[in-house]
């Protein structure tokens, strides 16, 4: 694509491949896929591919083999041996993966011997949501929390027509990190997003054609209040059987012209969205009546657990935000559709730098679960900041809510990352982002792998360092502004879990009390004597107790709570000693000083890159750090400023507040 930076597929990826003799065997649209790839790498570095012929000799063969596997033919088997190295699958979507994989490994995918290896995703679902309007919002904009310019998908109020050549290249994209789902619109679903459901349903199919070739299912947010506002029903009840043939009658339609249609992503009673509350039903109803419509076309409805009250009163300290998913969804465990996915943030709060993992997560053992985390950067920067989140969502999916199964393993629905995606040139406004996309990618097909491995190949992938010194040199200089980014944002900003120090609506920049007073139920309690949560079942929220009884007794306790989330859990004094052996409150100024050192640190790392890396893209990365680093001073003289005048304690240094 003409201006479009070439993010992790670089022509150059592609030589190793290119200079070979490579064998296609098997048929259907994504066995056209790799074999359109494999022929364009090689027209452009000479080498040569066959389909179906049967002499040899091949460097590479990629096969369609007959046997089904359970993996809806995502799975693929690698093989190298007497010179030739083999990918094979029983499905077009797993011989495509296989193709990336050999990309993914470059030369060495040439050399020596492997396996037979099976490679095989951990989740069958693994999703960016967008957050993309169709109309422009006066408030949120074309994409809601967006930081990477307008909508990939839609512009001027329409779908993006014959621009949708930018949107498969995306699927390619996405297709080369694991990603095989996309809902194409924003959870928020306004009055012209709703009729994409039915009478603009047309356009969505246009993007799924667009997507298909790499594997990529569309799935559409809608609007639970769809059959008033479109049907012209007098109600959305989900026991209503006018309301359920509507809703059975729609969904054909949307099967008639999108047949591999993902489903429903929905989000009922939650921050003024409508839901089955007002029927008083229950969320099982609801999201089972979409369940039932979706079923017999083999659709999903994902049914979003993010439902507290967004209009709480700060002065009440009995009501906890964080506990609401659990009280919601708990009791309703059993009671949904095998087709109804209960799609649950990672987090009990929203997309904080750090929050616990979310106890709602193992507490529901008959429900699908899908685990989401936010890609676009709303609370860690905003595209502004480098922030890559590799190892947060990493420990998410790692926690073992109890002895068993880590989260990685019971998100059995699926992993959803909120995209960070736009038609900005870098694809995510900060270049060094798409290492998000990447490594969610990644890790929702592995989710116990290591995720600095999965920077580590973005970076070789997307710079393609050669094998001298400078690209030595290029490769440690990405990974050492990357690898530590997200502890230094956290560093910077709000502290030990605490969370929401931010600026009210568009969430940049800190504002200590910004959200203190307010309805939504994001408290630090900060007076003179100390600071943070009480969640402890003994003299707080009870919200510890939600955890299953190991990790209750350690968030229990400021004794044996983790630094990091002490704030989360408890209140406590600022001479509160962590266990770290630092106080409180000078943690918070050593953090602080760090964090903005370390920005510094980077921002100076990645001018020394200048040269090894195309210089648009160094510049627009430049251009970002000069705003971060503004930024992080800004967060560390707030914030400093702030608990020395609360405390009184003065900086043990003596460095300068204000
Ligand atoms: O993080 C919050 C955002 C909202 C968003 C909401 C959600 C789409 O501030 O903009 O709405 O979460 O996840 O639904």
């Amino acid at each position: 694509m003409q201006g479009v930076d070439p993010a992790w597929l670089p022509d150059e990826a592609f030589r190793p491949i290119g200079t070979r003799r490579t064998l296609i065997r098997g048929s259907g649209p994504l066995v056209d896929t790799v074999h359109a790839e494999v022929a364009e790498a090689c027209a452009r570095f000479g080498g040569r591919v066959e389909r179906d012929a049967a002499a040899g000799p091949y460097d590479l063969v990629l096969e369609l083999t007959g046997a089904e596997s359970g993996s809806g033919g995502e799975a693929f088997t690698f093989e190298r041996g007497a010179g030739r190295t083999t990918v094979a699958a029983c499905g077009g979507p797993g011989l495509l993966y296989g193709l990336f994989h050999v990309v993914r490994l470059r030369e060495a995918a040439f050399q020596g011997s492997y396996g037979p290896e099976e490679h095989r995703p951990a989740s069958a679902l693994r999703m960016l949501d967008h957050w993309d309007n169709v109309a422009v919002h006066p408030v949120m904009g074309q994409v809601e929390r967006g930081y990477a310019g307008g909508s990939l998908f839609w512009t001027d109020g329409r779908a993006r027509g014959e621009l949708l050549g930018r949107v498969g290249a995306y699927g390619r994209l996405l297709a080369a990190c694991g990603i095989n789902a996309v809902a194409v619109n924003n959870v928020n679903v306004h009055e012209t997003e709703a009729h994409l459901l039915t009478d603009r349903i047309g356009e969505v199919a246009a993007i799924a054609d667009a997507l298909r070739p790499y594997g990529i299912r569309v799935h559409l947010s809608v609007t639970f209040a769809a059959p008033m506002v479109l049907g012209g029903l007098s109600t959305a009840d989900p026991l209503d059987e006018g309301v359920r043939g509507w809703w059975a009658e729609t969904t054909s339609r949307v099967y008639e012209v999108i047949p591999d249609f993902g489903g429903y992503v929905v989000k009922a009673d939650s921050e003024g969205q409508p839901g089955p509350f007002a029927y008083g039903r229950s969320h099982a109803d609801g999201a089972n009546m979409l369940a039932a419509a979706l079923d017999p076309h083999g659709g999903t409805v994902h049914w979003r657990a993010f439902v507290y009250n967004h209009r709480q009163d700060w002065r009440d300290r009995t009501t906890d935000r964080a506990r609401a998913a659990y009280d919601h969804f708990v009791p309703l465990d059993g009671q949904f559709f095998d087709n109804a996915v209960l799609q649950v943030k990672h987090g009990p709060m929203d997309f904080q730098v750090r929050e616990p993992v979310s106890p709602l997560i193992g507490a529901m053992p008959r429900t699908r679960l899908a685990v989401e985390v936010q890609a676009t950067q709303e609370y860690t920067g905003q595209q502004r900041h480098v922030c890559w989140l590799g190892p947060m969502w990493s420990e998410v999916l790692r926690f073992r809510p109890e002895a068993g199964a880590a989260v990685g393993e019971l998100a059995r629905g699926g992993l959803v990352a909120v995209s960070n995606v736009g038609d900005d040139p870098f694809w995510t406004g900060h270049p060094l982002a798409q290492a998000n996309l990447y490594t969610f990618g990644r890790l929702a097909w592995q989710p116990d792998a290591n995720p600095y491995r999965f920077l580590d190949e973005w970076i070789r992938l997307t710079f393609t360092p050669e094998r001298t010194e400078e690209g030595a040199r290029l490769e440690a200089g990405v990974s050492a502004v990357l690898a530590g980014s997200w502890k230094t944002y956290e560093k910077y900003t709000a502290p030990l879990g605490v969370g929401w120090m931010v600026q009210p609506g568009h969430h940049y920049g800190p504002s200590v009390d910004g959200y203190e007073y307010s309805p939504w139920g994001t408290y630090h309690f900060a007076d003179r004597d100390g600071i943070g949560v009480d969640r402890s079942v003994a003299t707080g929220t009870g919200y510890a107790g939600q955890y299953a009884p190991a990790w209750a007794k350690v968030f229990e306790s400021p004794e044996t709570c983790p630094d990091e989330l002490l704030l989360f859990f408890h209140h406590v004094s600022y001479d509160h000693v962590l266990r770290s052996g630092k106080t409180v409150i000078q943690h918070i100024y050593d953090t602080h000083f760090e964090g903005v050192e370390e920005v510094e640190k980077a921002r100076e790392g990645w001018a020394s890159l200048a040269g090894l890396v195309d210089p648009a893209r160094h510049a627009r990365v430049t251009e970002r750090f000069e705003e971060q680093l503004r930024s992080a001073r800004e967060w560390r003289d707030q914030i400093n400023s702030y608990f020395l005048r609360k405390s009184g304690v003065a900086d043990a240094h003596g460095r300068r507040i204000y």
